[in-house]
C-alpha cells in the first residue's frame, strides 16, 4: 500500500477546507521551533528538545497533515496512584509531551466531573492549563467530551431534574465549556459511545447499566441539539462521534455509520467519526479499519484515531518477550498506515505514551505494556515503528 497521502492539489484543497484554525494545525505540524513563539515557550522548548532527542520525535517524523497526538494524564484512574498530577508535576513528562506530539486530547480533565464538579460550579483551571501549554508548544488540541453516559457528577445522575431542566443544563454546559476554548481546540469528541455494544440502538437505559442520561431521558434528537449548541459556540471546532469497538465493520460501527447518514440528511453539524483504537494483542488487528474509515470519509466526514493503545497479557515477570513487543509494534504501524490511507484522517492520538501513567494495568489486572514507552521512557519498538512511518509517509508525500 502506497503511503503517502494526497496529491498537492487535494492537500490543498483539503487545507483550505480546514476551517478549523488552519494558523493553529500550520503550527503545529511545523513543530515546536517554527515561527517565532514567545520567548519563554520557545527556551523550555529548545531545551526540552535538546534533552529529549531534538528533531528525533514524532511530530517532526509526522507529514504536515497529520497531527500527532497523546492523551494529557491527569484525573481519573491516576487520582487513585502513588503518584502527584502528572501534567501538574512531572517535568520530564511534560518536556517530552511537547517534544513529541502536536495534538493533545485531556484524558480526563474536560469531563464534567472535572469540569462541572458541582452545579453552580466549573472547575476550568485544568484544562485552561493544558489549552496554554498546547499553546506554547505549538499543538493543537481536542476536546474530550461533552454527551456521554460515563463520568458525570453525582450532582447530574442523582439530581431530581424535569426534562426541561436537564435540557437546559446540557445546553448551558455545551455553550459555556466549548465557548470557553473556542478558537483553540481542533476537534471536539461532542458524543462519546452513545451507541450500545452490541450495535443494536442507542445507549438508553438506566445509568447504572450504562444507559445515556442525555439519550434517556430527553430522547435521540438530543445528539442533534449538542452537535447544534456545540457548533454555535465555536463554529471552528470540528465536531465528532467517538467510539471504542468501532475500529472494524461491524454492527456496531454500521449503527454510527446509519446515524452519520441520518444527521447529515437533517444538517446537524456533525464533522468527524473518530475510532478509539483501545487493542489487545490477544486479538487479531482489525484488518478492514482502513476499509472502515474510507467508509465514513465516503460520506464527507474527516475521520480520526483517538485513543490508540495495544495491550498485551504479560509473562509472570512483567516484562514483555521480543515477540510480543514486535507484535505490538506491527499493530500501531497498521493502525497508522490505516488513517494515513484515507484522506481526511488528519489527527492520530495515542491514549498516553508512556507506561509510568497508561490506564491499561488499572483496567485490565493481567495486561499492560500497552504504550510506546516504557515507564523510564525508553521507546519501544512500537515506537519507532511509528516514526518510521511517519517518515515513509513524509518522504512519500514529496517531504510534506
Ligand atoms: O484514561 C481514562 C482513565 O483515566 C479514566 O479512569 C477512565 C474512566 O472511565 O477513562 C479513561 O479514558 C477513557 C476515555 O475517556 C473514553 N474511552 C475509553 C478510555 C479508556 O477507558
Amino acid at each position: 500500500m502506497p503511503l503517502h497521502r494526497k496529491s498537492p492539489t487535494t492537500t490543498a484543497r483539503h487545507l483550505v477546507g480546514l476551517a478549523v484554525a488552519p494558523a493553529l494545525l500550520a503550527l503545529a505540524a511545523a513543530g515546536p521551533s517554527a515561527a517565532a513563539p514567545p520567548p519563554t515557550a520557545e527556551k523550555a522548548q529548545a531545551q526540552a528538545a535538546q534533552r529529549h532527542g531534538g528533531a528525533d520525535t514524532l511530530r517532526r517524523s509526522a507529514p504536515r497533515d497529520l497531527v500527532v497526538g497523546t492523551a494529557v494524564a491527569g484525573g481519573g484512574h491516576h487520582e487513585e496512584q502513588d503518584y502527584a498530577d502528572p501534567f501538574a508535576y512531572d517535568v520530564e513528562y511534560r518536556d517530552r509531551m511537547a517534544a513529541e506530539f502536536s495534538s493533545l486530547s485531556p484524558e480526563n480533565q474536560a469531563k464534567w466531573e472535572y469540569i462541572h464538579p458541582r452545579q453552580d460550579f466549573y472547575n476550568f483551571y485544568p484544562m485552561d492549563a493544558i489549552v496554554r501549554f498546547a499553546q506554547e508548544n505549538r499543538q493543537v488540541v481536542r476536546g474530550h467530551t461533552l454527551l456521554w453516559h460515563s463520568q458525570n457528577p453525582e450532582w447530574l445522575e442523582e439530581g431530581d431534574f424535569t426534562d426541561e431542566e436537564l435540557r437546559a443544563i446540557l445546553k448551558e454546559h455545551i455553550q459555556t465549556v466549548v465557548g470557553r476554548y473556542a478558537g483553540r481546540i481542533q476537534q471536539w469528541d461532542v458524543a462519546n459511545e452513545i451507541v450500545k455494544d452490541d450495535g443494536s440502538g442507542l445507549r438508553v437505559g438506566p445509568t447504572s447499566e450504562g444507559g445515556n442520561i442525555w439519550i434517556t431521558r430527553l430522547g435521540p434528537g438530543i445528539i442533534a441539539d449538542a452537535f447544534r449548541w456545540a457548533h454555535e459556540a465555536d463554529p471552528q471546532a470540528k465536531l465528532f462521534l467517538n467510539d471504542y469497538g468501532v475500529e472494524s465493520v461491524n454492527a456496531k460501527s454500521t449503527a454510527y455509520y446509519e446515524l452519520v447518514k441520518d444527521l447529515k440528511a437533517e444538517g446537524v453539524p456533525v464533522d468527524g467519526f473518530a475510532i478509539q483504537g483501545h487493542l489487545s494483542t490477544q486479538y487479531g488487528f482489525p484488518a478492514d479499519l482502513q476499509a472502515n474509515l474510507q467508509r465514513f470519509d465516503a460520506l464527507g466526514l474527516e475521520t480520526a484515531i483517538t485513543e490508540l493503545d495495544v495491550r498485551m497479557v504479560l509473562p509472570e515477570d512483567g516484562i514483555p518477550t521480543s515477540a510480543q513487543q514486535a507484535q505490538q509494534a506491527d499493530y500501531y504501524r497498521r493502525a497508522l498506515q490505516a488513517c494515513l490511507g484515507v484522506e481526511d484522517c488528519d489527527s492520530f492520538t495515542i491514549w498516553g505514551f508512556t507506561d509510568k501513567y497508561s490506564w491499561v494495568p488499572v483496567f485490565f489486572t493481567e495486561e499492560g505494556s500497552a504504550t510506546v514507552m516504557t515507564a523510564d521512557y525508553e521507546r519501544k519498538p512500537a515506537y519507532h515503528a511509528l516514526q518510521s512511518t511517519l517518515l515513509d509517509a513524509r518522504r512519500g508525500a514529496g517531504g510534506r
